[in-house]
């Protein structure tokens, strides 16, 4: 129509230089692909629906150009001063807004973003990633944390002992679930002193250095309140639930790690809700990406054989957005947690190699013998797969791991 642009925005064939990268899927509603294409590169850039009566030539240089389409598959180029340095929330307003609302659309999935050395060089990036592990003296394995099982409920006092059992038998970090922050039951103040206790207690026992993956989700100025009562008890570790809170608190909470060392856990939760609709969403690699930008030390990435969505191949593309190079920031640490129990640990390692947060909840709690055993039944099935021992043979001498095989077997849960 004589008053639409939309195709100002298309230019097959250019190359971009030195400017963010988005790789779109999308299905148009009754239009072209070259207007589908265009209207996602105005819409996220400079334009709107009509012709405008003013648009200086110094603005024409801010529009993003869709410059490849093959098939759903369409490629944005976006100047970098469409974006202010070191704000993700921004950048998301602009390539994962309006476009997804815009009715000529009937789907749009942000599949990936490429961001120029220009762009990544404002970010802090993790502050330690894989050297977390000198916070724990682990070197040579991967590290183990369990979620105590049921994963909200318990009080105070028995959440203390859950941790006690489940790191005096060989677990590193003690790890809060995604839904377990403050409520009347557990209120977090109490909850964080017994279990700092309970960590002392175990260090002083095993002389093995332990930590709590304590989860100070909440609005923002509670969230830094709550960091602080951390930082004063000297543990290393927070997490946050990246989705949930928001990258902004994220951020914020990354500039206040800043100061006291404090590693940060990157839990998903509702990441489902946009990245598992192969046609329409963001994908999980962007969502990683970003959470590496935003400085995350370590970040939920799926098992690959446990509960939860994502093959081996998903969980491998998720290591690389981890450990690929990416400017100057440093990799992540990959956690892989949902569904795991002993029998899937030689998997997991064959996906993961050592350098992984091997998250066990419901199978080390649910260990026939309660949660000691449940987590040395764990440690036996690492150090197993870490020295090419078959499981069976190594059960022969492990009661606790015969006993999670005996009850598990090899089932890959759903
Ligand atoms: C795992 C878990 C984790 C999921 C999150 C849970 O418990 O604590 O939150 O792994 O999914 O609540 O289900 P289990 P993801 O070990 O008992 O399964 O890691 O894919 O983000
Ligand atoms: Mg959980």
């Amino acid at each position: 129509m004589g008053f639409e642009w939309y195709t100002d925005f298309v230019e097959i064939g250019y190359e971009p230089e030195n400017e963010i990268v988005c790789f779109f899927r999308a299905e148009p509603d009754g239009i072209s692909m070259e207007e589908c294409a265009g209207r996602i590169a105005s819409e996220s850039s400079v334009g709107t629906w009509t012709t405008l009566s003013n648009l200086p030539e110094r603005i024409k240089r801010l529009m993003a150009k869709a410059f490849r389409i093959e098939g759903n598959l369409i490629a944005v180029s976006y100047p970098l001063d469409l974006f202010e340095e070191e704000n993700i929330p921004q950048l998301l307003s602009s390539v994962a807004g309006n476009i997804f609302g815009m009715r000529a659309l009937r789907s749009l999935r942000l599949e990936e973003i490429q961001f120029p050395d220009d762009y990544l060089r404002f970010f802090k990036g993790p502050a330690f990633g894989v050297e977390v592990r000198k916070k724990l003296g682990i070197e040579d394995r991967p590290i183990t944390a369990t979620v105590p099982k049921p994963k909200v409920g318990y009080n105070a006092e028995e959440y203390a002992e859950v941790a006690y059992n489940s790191l005096v038998g060989g677990i590193d970090l003690l790890k809060d679930d995604e839904n377990l922050t403050s409520q009347p039951f557990i209120r977090f103040e109490k909850r964080l002193e017994k279990v700092m206790r309970v960590v002392e207690r175990v260090e002083m026992e095993t002389g093995e250095k332990k930590g709590y993956l304590v989860n100070i989700t909440a609005e923002c100025k509670e969230m830094e309140r709550r960091l602080k009562l951390v930082a004063d008890y000297g543990n290393e570790f927070v997490m946050i639930d990246i989705l949930t809170s928001g990258f902004s608190s994220l951020q914020t909470l990354r500039d206040l790690t800043e100061d006291n060392k404090i590693a940060i856990h990157a839990h998903r939760a509702m990441h489902g809700v946009f990245t598992r609709k192969p046609d329409h969403g963001i994908s999980l690699r962007v969502i990683t990406k970003l959470a590496r930008l935003a400085g995350v030390d370590h970040m939920h990435v799926g098992t690959g054989v446990g509960k939860m969505a994502g093959s081996r191949k998903d969980v491998e593309e998720l290591l690389k957005v981890c450990r690929e190079k990416m400017g100057q920031l440093k990799q992540v640490m990959p956690v892989a947690s949902g569904g795991l129990h002993p029998a899937l640990i030689p998997e997991v390692l064959d996906i993961f190699g050592k350098d992984v947060i091997i998250q066990v909840g419901g199978g080390v709690h649910g260990h026939p013998d309660g949660s000691e055993a449940g987590a040395k039944a764990l440690r036996d099935a690492i150090d197993s797969a870490m020295n090419g021992i078959p499981l069976w043979e190594y059960a022969e001498r492990s009661r606790e791991l015969r006993k999670a095989l005996d009850k598990w077997g090899y089932v890959k849960p759903k």
